[in-house]
């Protein structure tokens, strides 16, 4: 075993695990953390081991904290609805000591949760299963709709702010520490086109149009597991972004990356647009539950919501690539930009849909 491996099961074997544990496996779904599947003796159950990027999550035991009282109100919630709260509801382990972390020399953040069995963590969406991914952060929004918004710590302050992701891809634009502005002038000449734009949710927010709730702020489809068998929605994971938001910042999320028709790192951009009939499904499922929480300007806002976080996703991207990739992880050089040319190819087709976008919204009013 090579000492990055063994550093891996050693902070397994803090956890308070059923059975030893004996293998592991690196899983690269996330962009930020370091996760691990953690196999034991016992074959069943394995777990979830996680480094916490403290670079990103500054303040770790705050973040840890938000998750601990968000997911012991969803385990209420989910029982009194007579589901299973140790499935449908991230089920933290404690280490040996009792702590929600375990701390290694170096000062790295370890924690673990179950993993669960017979469920699909999805990068591509289809009808049914997103339409059931919508379903379920639908619920999860219900759920969290008397949490008391105000215990949170914001993990990432500003972290759909649009005007301040603005500017801090023009920081980065303007510092190209690297000299890599160069590469990519049409794309940045795009994204800075978009300034007046940046501002419409916050002027609602600010104006009392658009309210201020708990949101996920992460919802990607692959931060919803599905079942196997019927595909419906068990289980919504990631919960390190939990904050007070807007659910435009929810559903926005959702469309970018499960109504395109591509991965977000699709390189061939030709395959890259948005589908028309997926995000017509995403409004019928986000809003079954939802429709009667959501004022008349929420619903309207839906395809800016959807515009907006995928703009700045791709701004982001492309400031993380101008500043040295040092954010998102990335799997090969350049994969940032691919990701960036990726999403703002999705924003220059919004920019053509949007009427069509905001037509089927409307059928749902
Ligand atoms: C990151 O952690 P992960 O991979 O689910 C990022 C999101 C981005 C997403 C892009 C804390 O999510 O904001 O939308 O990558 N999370 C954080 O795929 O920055
Ligand atoms: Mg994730």
């Amino acid at each position: 075993m090579s000492e990055a491996e063994k550093f891996v099961m050693r902070a397994a074997s803090e956890f308070d695990f059923e059975g030893m544990p004996t293998s592991f496996e690196r899983c690269n779904a996330g962009h930020i953390n370091d996760t691990f599947f953690i196999y034991c003796e016992k074959k069943d159950p394995s777990y979830i081991l996680q480094r916490v990027n403290t670079n990103i999550f500054k303040d770790p035991e705050s973040l840890m904290e938000n998750i601990w009282g968000v997911c012991m109100h969803l385990r209420r919630k989910t029982a009194e609805e007579g589901g299973d709260p140790d499935r449908e509801v991230r089920k933290i382990i404690l280490t040996k000591s009792g702590s929600r972390y375990y701390i290694d020399e170096e000062g790295g953040y370890w924690r673990a949760y179950l993993c669960l069995n017979g469920v699909l963590c999805l990068n591509e969406a289809t009808k049914e299963t997103f339409y059931k991914s919508a379903l379920a952060f639908g619920h999860f929004f219900c759920q969290l709709a008397d949490y008391p918004a105000d215990t949170l710590v914001e993990t990432i302050p500003n972290f759909h702010n649009t005007v301040s992701r603005f500017n801090d891809f023009v920081a980065a634009l303007e510092a190209d520490p690297l000299g890599r502005a160069k590469e990519c002038p049409e794309l940045i000449e795009f994204a800075l086109s978009k300034r007046d734009k940046c501002s419409y949710i916050l002027d609602r927010l600010a104006s009392g149009e658009m309210r201020l709730c708990v949101t996920h702020n992460d919802t990607k489809l692959n931060n919803v597991l599905l079942d196997e068998k019927t595909g419906d929605g068990v289980c919504v994971i990631d919960l390190d972004t939990v904050m007070p938001g807007s659910i435009l910042y929810d559903f926005g999320d959702s469309i970018r990356f499960g109504a395109s028709s591509a991965k977000e790192d699709e390189a061939d951009l030709d395959k890259v647009f948005v589908d028309l009939e997926l995000f017509e499904t995403y409004v019928d499922g986000f809003l079954k539950e939802l429709r009667p929480a959501m004022t008349e300007a929420e619903i309207l806002g839906l395809p800016m919501g959807a515009y907006l976080m995928t703009y700045e996703c791709g701004i982001r991207f492309l400031a993380d690539y101008l500043t040295g990739d040092t954010y998102f992880k990335t799997h090969y050089e350049g994969q940032n930009l691919v990701r960036a040319k990726n999403q703002l190819k999705l924003v220059a087709d919004m920019d053509e849909k949007l009427p069509e976008m905001e037509k089927i919204v409307r059928r749902y009013l």
